[in-house]
């Protein structure tokens, strides 16, 4: 396919659209049903790359067995950059699964319409509001959830003082909510389900307490309405889904024949695992390989302490190193049997009776994060440490030290974060990653301190193991490590956790 139609005009010259989809080459798959027919059920918060190749990818299954009450209304809480890119598209975009077999090209159409929440908050309220809408889910990110170093609400952000002064016009996803579910309460409208979509354990319970709390302080009635009546089931969500680079959207604008200004390209395997409380309904998920659970718990900490554990021990190790992708990094010798040795740490914090399969994981991992077509960067990973690492390392790191074992290895990454936030403006460009908490690590670094002292102030910055007994043994193993990355780099630094 040379991107050229027999007429001549450059496949560039010509948008994906519903009018086209009947003109793609045979081997690309489109959307089974008539899109107009499908009306919207879900309010989608947060329109990235991964909801577009998880979540909306599910959706459109159920759309394809007929199930047609589930579209999706797509929004962005921050740019515009998707709706600009998608509505021209009739919010249609190409999915490209790839691995080292080739690539295989899939149109979605489960995205309806596209917001963008800063533009127009009252849009966005009255889509919340429409009675059809029975299920909210979000993938915002871990540091949308405004939480301070304690993991309590910051109630003193300025978005969260905003949305209490001006419950017409919120900004944050708490504002959006709690005005939705007061205005469908007063009009005897059904609540919505929230699901929450994002890396964070119980992330149900954690959305139901900040949204509460939120709630409760525009209204203790309302706090109370939230706590009780809101079903706020937890989730774990899995597929990789690297940023899509311009020759993504090259090839595939090259394969289609027509233009996709914002495909999405990911990797053939995908979980979901939720738990299954949708009082106002939700589409049949498990005929698409959804597992619906009574308790995700289990399924959460394998792939947060397994998973994204090592994923950011990958992206800081392999950015100290010198490496681009992940399926780099991991195909360095020192840092994969590193990894190895990471989970070893990990996997014995796991409950042992949830049926879950360690081994059997990390080995379908190890083939994951080894896929050569993938491209995910290490940099996309590296971003939010401070957000990302309480989940993924530290809190698998207090299990260990409470069950009288040690935490060598998983201190090690942590040590990596703050080496690598370090080399950045140095060895690594300036903002090749960044962190909420980098003015913060600026004032830090500009101290030049001790090991000991930089992983104090950067510890305590973060809030790693704020509160624990055990706060101070993790912070003196973490020194260690960082003396050595400063010293003598990753290469010495992992040699001698492996001797
Ligand atoms: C990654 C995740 O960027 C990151 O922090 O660890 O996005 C990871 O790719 C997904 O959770 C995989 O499901």
């Amino acid at each position: 396919m040379t991107g050229r139609d027999p007429m001549g005009a450059a496949a560039s010259d010509r948008r994906l659209s519903d009018t086209l989809l009947a003109h793609l080459p045979a081997e690309v798959e489109v959307p089974g049903y008539v899109r107009s027919n499908v009306t919207p059920g879900i309010v989608h918060l947060g329109l990235g790359a991964f909801h577009r190749a998880h979540q909306a990818v599910y959706v459109d299954d159920c759309l394809n067995a007929g199930d047609v009450g589930w579209g999706i209304v797509g929004v962005s809480l921050r740019s515009a950059d998707t709706r600009v890119a998608l509505a021209p598209q009739n919010g249609l975009y190409t999915l490209s699964m790839v691995d080292g077999s080739g690539e295989r090209l899939r149109v979605m159409g489960s995205i309806l319409t596209t917001l963008v929440a800063p533009e127009d908050p009252a849009a966005l309220l009255d889509a919340l509001c429409d009675p059809r809408i029975r299920i909210v889910t979000l993938t915002v990110t871990e540091k949308a959830y405004l939480r301070n170093a304690t993991g309590m609400l910051d109630d003193r952000h300025p978005e969260i003082v905003w949305d209490l002064a001006n419950p017409d016009r919120p900004k944050s996803l708490y504002g959006f909510l709690a005005e939705a579910i007061a205005r469908r309460r007063s009009a005897g409208t059904a609540p919505f389900t929230i699901l929450s979509c994002d890396n964070l354990p119980a992330n149900g319970a954690t959305l139901r307490r900040l949204l509460t709390a939120f709630a409760g302080m525009r209204d203790s009635e309302l706090g109370s309405f939230v706590a009780e009546v809101i079903a706020f089931p937890s989730s774990m969500v899995d597929r990789i889904v690297p940023a899509t680079t311009d020759a993504d959207r090259e090839r595939i604008t090259a394969s289609l024949g027509v233009s996709d200004a914002w495909p999405v390209t990911t990797e053939p395997f995908r979980q979901w695992v939720i738990e299954d409380h949708f009082p106002s309904g939700r589409p049949a998920w498990e005929r698409f390989g959804v597992e619906m659970v009574k308790d995700v718990a289990p399924f959460e900490d394998m792939k947060l302490r397994l998973l994204n554990g090592s994923h950011s021990a990958i992206a800081y190790l392999g950015l100290l190193s010198g490496h681009e992708t992940v399926a780099a990094a991991f195909g360095d010798p020192a840092i994969r049997s590193f990894v190895t040795a990471l989970w070893r740490e990990a996997i014995a914090t796991l409950p042992s009776d949830a049926g879950l399969r360690p081994e059997a994981y990390t080995h379908e991992l190890s083939k994951r994060f080894d896929n050569p077509a993938l491209k995910h960067r290490t940099a996309q990973i590296a971003n939010d440490g401070s957000q990302k690492l309480p989940q993924r390392i530290i809190a698998t790191a207090l299990d260990r030290l409470r069950a009288g074992g040690t935490a060598d290895h998983l201190m090690l990454v942590p040590a990596a974060w703050i080496a690598a936030c370090e080399a950045r403006g140095h060895s690594l460009p300036a903002g090749h990653f960044t962190d909420p908490l980098d003015p913060a690590l600026d004032t830090i670094f500009a101290k030049s301190g001790s090991a000991a002292e930089t992983v104090a102030e950067a510890f305590a910055a973060a809030g790693f193991a704020a509160g624990s007994e055990h706060l101070e043994a993790l912070k003196r193993t973490a020194a260690r490590h960082l003396e050595t990355l400063r010293r003598s780099g990753p290469a010495a630094a992992l040699k001698e956790l492996s001797s």
